[in-house]
């Protein structure tokens, strides 16, 4: 091994060795919380849809390799959803198809949009953000079912 190659070789373990040294005083001596998963996190750790009012609704919309948690949301017509996005592996995207709703679902961070869905039907959910080999089969559906109530 060549005399400089050796040279780097052992300011690169010593580095290494401080990096590692910081992350651990970071972590344990001042106590500062490492960067978290946020689906780790309530009240993200599952997707789901909550009910505040007849019409009012919270979506916690989690995409995941390669799906949507929940994969298929029924809500009454004339129904305001409050989505908040987040992704629990890499960058996803969403586009609800007939409707403004296009979000990116990047992990660490969550994505909001509301939106007010009138008209009955079913409503595609798709990834627009390249994630990875099954990415063309991640899709979902929201179901806006007809009601009396539903206002033009
Ligand atoms: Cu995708």
């Amino acid at each position: 091994m060549d005399r400089a190659e050796k040279f780097a070789l052992k300011v690169t373990l010593v580095l290494l060795g401080v990096f590692t040294g910081l992350l651990v005083y970071a972590a344990k001596g001042l106590n500062i919380d490492v960067p978290t998963c946020i689906t780790d996190v309530e009240p993200f750790t599952e997707g789901k849809l909550i009910q505040h009012a007849e019409d009012r609704y919270e979506l916690h919309l989690l995409a995941k390799m390669w799906y949507f948690e929940p994969g298929e949301i029924e809500i009454p017509a004339g129904s305001v959803v409050d989505i908040y996005l987040t992704s629990a592996d890499v960058i996803h995207g969403i586009k609800i198809v007939g409707t403004n709703v296009n979000l990116m679902a990047i992990p660490g961070a969550v994505a909001y949009a509301r939106y007010k869905f009138d008209k009955p039907g079913e409503y595609l959910i798709v990834c627009h953000e390249y994630c990875g080999i099954g990415h063309q089969n991640m899709a979902g559906k929201l179901i806006v079912k007809p009601t009396t109530t539903a206002r033009r």
